[in-house]
C-alpha cells in the first residue's frame, strides 16, 4: 500500500502544456512527475532546466507508476485511449485534461470555438476586436498560450478559447456562454479513426454551453444536443449572419443589412468572409452588439502569420506561407482562394497526413495548379493521385523551393500550403513557415 502525504499528480507529456500543469501542480503544492513516452523528447533539455526539483521519466507510460497516482494530467498529444490508460482509468485513477482543470477553476465568461479551420482566425480576430472596443479578453488554449497559465493572470470579462479535438476528448466541466464548432472535415483521424467519431467529440462543447454560433453550410457541426439559443452564419441568406461571394469577393450581411465588403477588408479570401460571420455571432450571442466599430475593427484586422501570408520579395513571384494549412480542407480553401484562371498557380505541399484521404485534394490540385512539388513523410499519397506530369517528389523543402524557382515566373503564384502536418520533419508548422520564408527570400 501506498501513503501520501500530499496529492501526488502525474503530468503526460512535457512540451508547453506539460510545462504549464506542472506549474499548476507545484502551485497547489502538489507532488508532481512528468511523463514523457518518447525515448529522447527534444524539449527534455528546456524542461528539466525550467524545473530542477520535478522528476522526469522519459520512455514508455509505467502502468504501475500511474496507478500511484491521484491524478493524472494528459497533454493535448497524449492519446487518452491508449490501453495503458484505459487500463489506469478502469481501475479508478482519475485522468483530465488541462482544460478540464481549468474549467473546474474558471470563474469568468468564456467563448469556446473548434472546428476542423478558423478556429485561430476567428479567435484572434475576437481578440483584436474585443481589444479595440475595450472589452477585457483574453485568447488562450490551442491557439498556443496554455489554459492554465491563465489562473495566475487577472481574471478579465471573457476568455475566448481555441480548443481542439484533444482538448474536448476529455472535457466535461466547461460552462460557456457561446461556442462555435465552425465547421468539419477530415483531420487527426490517425487518433480519432473515423471522421464521425471527430466530429462527434467536437460537437461535444454543445452540451457545455449556453448558446450557439451554428454554420447552417455544414451538417456535421449539427446535432440534437445544440443548445436552444442560437445564431446562425454561413453562405447563403438562410442563416442570420450569412456571406455572400460573387467577383468582387464577399459581403457578409445580416438579415438584409449589407456589414461588410472584402475590398474594404484587410484580410482576405472567402473562408474568411465566413470566419468574420461567426465572430459577429459569438459576439451577438454574447450580449456585444454589432455596431460600426466592430466593422470598423473587422475591416482592419490583417490575420495571422503562416495564414496564407505574402511572403515580401522583390522578384514579382508572389510566394503564399500557408503552413498552418495542415489538413486538407484547408488547402482546399486556400486553392480556391488563390486560384484565378488566368495566371498560373503553384503548390508545394506534404509532412504527415495523420491518415488523411489525400485524392480529395488530387481532384481540386487537377482543376487549378500548374504543378505541384511534394516532400516529407506521406509525398508518395499526393504522388498517388496526381497524374505524373503535374507533381514531383522531393526530397525535403529545401529543394521543392529550389525547383520551384527554375520554374515559377514574374506575375506567377506559388502556394505553400502543406496540407499535412509539420512534425516528421519540423518541431512545429510556425518552424516549417519560417524556413519555407528564409528559402524563398535566399538567392537561386
Ligand atoms: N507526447 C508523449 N506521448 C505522445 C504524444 C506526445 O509523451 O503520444 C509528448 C511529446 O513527446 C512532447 C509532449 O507530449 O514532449 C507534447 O505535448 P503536446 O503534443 O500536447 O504539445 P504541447 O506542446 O503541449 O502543445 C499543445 C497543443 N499540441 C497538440 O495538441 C498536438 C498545441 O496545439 C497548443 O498550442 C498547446 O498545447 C497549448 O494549448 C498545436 C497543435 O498542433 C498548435 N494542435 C493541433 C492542431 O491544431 O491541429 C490539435
Ligand atoms: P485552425 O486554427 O483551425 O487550424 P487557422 O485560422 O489557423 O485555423 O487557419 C488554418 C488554415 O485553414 C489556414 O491556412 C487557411 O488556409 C484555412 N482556413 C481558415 N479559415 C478557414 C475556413 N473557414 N474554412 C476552410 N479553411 C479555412
Amino acid at each position: 500500500t501506498h501513503h501520501h502525504t500530499k496529492q501526488f499528480a502525474i503530468v503526460l507529456g512535457l512540451g508547453l502544456t506539460g510545462a504549464s500543469c506542472v506549474r499548476y501542480c507545484l502551485k497547489q503544492g502538489w507532488q508532481v512527475l512528468v511523463m514523457d513516452s518518447r525515448e529522447n523528447p527534444s524539449q527534455l533539455d528546456a524542461f528539466q532546466q525550467s524545473f530542477p526539483t520535478v522528476e522526469i521519466r522519459c520512455g514508455e507510460f509505467d502502468l504501475t507508476r500511474l496507478l500511484k497516482a491521484d491524478l493524472i494530467i494528459a497533454s493535448p498529444g497524449v492519446d487518452i485511449n491508449l490501453p495503458v490508460l484505459k487500463s489506469v482509468t478502469a481501475q479508478g485513477v482519475e485522468l483530465v485534461g488541462d482544460v478540464e482543470l481549468f474549467a473546474q477553476n474558471c470563474s469568468a465568461k468564456i467563448i469556446a470555438i473548434t472546428g476542423s479551420n478558423g478556429k485561430s482566425t476567428v479567435c484572434d480576430c475576437l481578440g483584436w476586436i474585443t481589444a479595440e472596443l475595450g472589452i477585457d479578453a483574453v485568447v488562450a488554449g490551442n491557439i498556443g498560450t496554455p489554459v492554465l497559465d491563465l489562473l495566475e493572470q487577472p481574471t478579465p470579462e471573457f476568455y475566448i478559447l481555441e480548443l481542439s479535438s484533444f482538448q474536448i476528448e476529455s472535457l466535461k466541466s466547461l460552462k460557456a456562454e457561446a461556442v462555435s464548432v465552425l465547421n468539419i472535415s477530415a483531420d487527426h483521424l490517425d487518433r480519432h479513426q473515423t471522421l464521425d467519431n471527430y466530429a462527434a467529440i467536437k460537437r461535444r462543447l454543445y452540451t457545455m454551453t449556453k448558446s450557439a454560433a451554428v454554420n447552417l453550410d455544414d451538417k456535421l457541426t449539427i446535432d440534437e444536443f445544440l443548445p436552444e439559443q442560437q445564431c446562425s452564419f454561413g453562405s447563403n441568406d438562410r442563416a442570420a449572419i450569412w456571406v455572400k461571394t460573387d467577383d468582387n469577393g464577399f459581403t457578409v450581411f445580416y438579415k438584409n443589412t449589407e456589414l461588410l465588403q472584402e475590398q474594404d477588408c484587410l484580410l482576405k479570401g472567402s473562408h474568411n468572409g465566413l470566419n468574420f460571420a461567426a465572430c459577429l455571432s459569438l459576439l451577438t450571442l454574447v450580449g456585444i452588439e454589432i455596431t460600426s466599430d466592430i466593422i470598423k475593427a473587422i475591416q482592419t484586422y490583417s490575420g495571422l502569420t503562416h495564414r496564407c501570408q505574402r511572403v515580401e520579395t522583390t522578384d514579382g513571384i508572389e510566394w503564399i506561407n500557408d503552413s498552418k494549412a495542415t489538413n486538407v480542407g484547408a488547402t482546399v480553401a486556400a486553392i480556391s482562394g488563390f486560384y484565378k484562371p488566368d495566371s498560373q498557380l503553384y503548390l508545394i505541399a506534404g509532412g504527415d497526413a495523420k491518415g488523411a484521404d489525400i485524392s480529395e485534394l488530387g481532384k481540386t490540385i487537377q482543376q487549378c495548379i500548374q504543378h505541384t512539388w511534394v516532400f516529407g513523410k506521406d509525398a508518395a499519397l499526393f504522388e498517388r493521385c496526381l497524374p505524373k506530369n503535374l507533381c514531383s517528389v522531393v526530397d525535403d523543402l529545401n529543394a521543392a523551393v529550389s525547383d520551384c524557382k527554375t520554374v515559377v515566373r514574374k506575375g506567377d503564384t506559388v502556394l505553400f500550403s502543406p496540407a499535412c502536418a509539420s512534425l516528421d520533419l519540423y518541431d512545429n508548422y510556425q518552424l516549417r513557415g519560417d524556413h519555407f520564408m528564409q528559402l524563398v527570400r535566399e538567392a537561386k
